[in-house]
């Protein structure tokens, strides 16, 4: 089962927490190579590339890259009904949070007649990869829609591998589930694409002049390239991300999911286990990581996950992933010992589980999502309670948020200075520029002053 990392009586600096603390082998670097030939092939074969990519990685020829809308309707049409129910409530709430999260320009006279205004943008058009391999995640449609349609982003496509085991009016589409989440959520184009080449994809667009496949709801297929690419992936998403990022935007890179908790002897340990598998089930390189001054916690945790284990669904997945190297019980001499340690491990997900949870929780400083107190575990954060799951993993939440409408808006600054309000500063930005060794610079705005500099 796990095993532990007993750091009690030593300095706990982050250089030593960055490297005691291990993290799943995820190689991006190794599969930016890899990657690359792909990224190419898709940017000059188009859409016959993207068909024989289909067929090469997901073992699936699609036919027509782009869902067609009756296809979109007939999986809502056939969607069970507390599925339907579960999606919607799923909807509804993380509408009320990410609605909350639009901003406002603001103006901000800086001198009588000189305002900067921070102007809020959304990007024109942007592309959301929804995974469809080991994990068909329709929740995950709409973490990144609902952020992007509260952004009002001008124009929004998603991607999804086309899944080899549909059948019937699906064969050649991605999970059905996946296309009525899109429909709920009145999203319209969806391309059956996955992997790296669908970042390919967005990033360069494609017309598809196939004579038998380029034409869906009696228009051409065509899809115009994104500005901003969403979403979870596998190594070959987040490897294409990385190469094709300057061309496009990218999200926080998201690997393998991670759960941290920080808990004392106050927490159940039946529910800590139980919350430590449920994120194990998402990949053998999943990591599950307790942090607790509490070695009765610990053992009572161990106790549980014997019990838990075996009985679980994805039991050899989730062993793996409690086995491995990324995953620890972590103890340390108090609570503050744990906060070190969890600050410096910025986990995707971390559970706060001590008394005066909510104290606690205002000290983290690094993470992707805090879920704070006994009622609060990850899985409700993943589905229903509004936050996105969208979120940085490796390490990454030390600089990068989770998906929000933020992320689909740029801040354009836009300068309007009248001429008292130049003249006024003008003899310091001469005087920087020549510091600078770039007088033409100062000369632009003494050309506004007759050549000489005001006084
Ligand atoms: N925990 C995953 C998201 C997810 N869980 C989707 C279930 N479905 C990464 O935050
Ligand atoms: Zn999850």
């Amino acid at each position: 089962m796990m095993s532990s990392l007993d750091l009690r009586g030593r300095t706990l600096d982050v250089r030593f927490l960055r490297q005691a603390l291990p993290r799943a082998e995820f190689d991006v670097t190794a599969a930016l190579e890899q990657v690359r030939p792909i990224c190419e092939d898709v940017e000059h074969r188009g859409a016959a590339a993207l068909r024989e990519l289909g067929e090469r990685f997901d073992g699936v020829r699609p036919t027509h890259l782009r869902v067609p809308r009756a296809v979109l309707r007939s999986a809502l049409d056939r969607l069970d009904p507390d599925l339907r129910a579960a999606l919607e409530e799923s909807i509804r709430r993380a509408r009320i949070v990410h609605a909350d999260q639009r901003r406002t320009d603001t103006t901000t006279q800086v001198v009588p007649g000189g305002t900067v205004t921070e102007r809020w943008v959304p990007v024109d058009r942007v592309g959301l990869y929804v995974p469809g391999g080991l994990a068909v995640y329709p929740s995950s449609v709409i973490m990144n829609v609902v952020p992007a349609q509260l952004a009002e982003v001008g124009s929004l496509a998603v991607a999804s591998p086309p899944q080899r085991e549909n059948v019937g009016e699906f064969a050649g589409y991605p999970n059905p589930t996946i296309l009525a989440a899109c429909a709920l959520l009145g999203v319209d184009e969806v391309y059956a694409v996955g992997g790296a080449q669908a970042v390919a994809m967005f990033a360069h667009g494609f017309v598809d002049d196939d004579p038998q496949f380029g034409e869906v709801d009696g228009e051409p297929v065509v899809c115009d390239p994104v500005s901003l690419v969403t979403g979870p992936g596998n190594i070959w998403v987040v490897a294409a991300k990385r190469l094709l990022k300057g061309l496009i935007g990218i999200d926080a890179e998201a690997g393998p999911t991670e759960i941290a908790i920080l808990a004392d002897d106050s927490a159940d340990p039946d529910h800590v286990a139980a919350d430590l598998v449920s994120q194990a089930e998402h990949d053998p390189l999943a990591a599950s990581v307790l942090v607790t001054d509490s070695e009765e916690l610990a053992e009572g945790t161990l106790r549980a996950l014997a019990r838990r284990v075996p009985a679980t669904k994805h039991a050899e997945r989730v062993t793996e992933a409690l086995e491995g190297t990324q995953s620890r019980i972590v103890l340390v001499d108090d609570l503050d010992a744990g906060l070190d340690v969890v600050n410096a491990y910025a986990a995707e997900h971390l559970e706060i589980q001590t008394r005066d949870a909510a104290d606690v929780a205002a000290r983290v400083r690094n993470a992707g999502a805090v879920f704070v107190g006994p009622h609060s575990p990850v899985s409700l954060g993943d589905y229903a309670a509004g936050s996105n799951h969208v979120l940085p993993t490796a390490g990454c939440a030390c600089h990068s948020s989770g998906l929000s409408v933020q992320s689909f808006l740029r801040g354009i600054h836009v300068v309007d200075y009248d001429e008292p309000a130049l003249r006024e500063v003008a003899r310091h930005v001469v005087t920087l520029a020549q510091s600078e060794d770039l007088p033409a610079h100062g000369e632009a705005v003494t050309a506004r002053f007759g050549d000489e500099v005001p006084r």
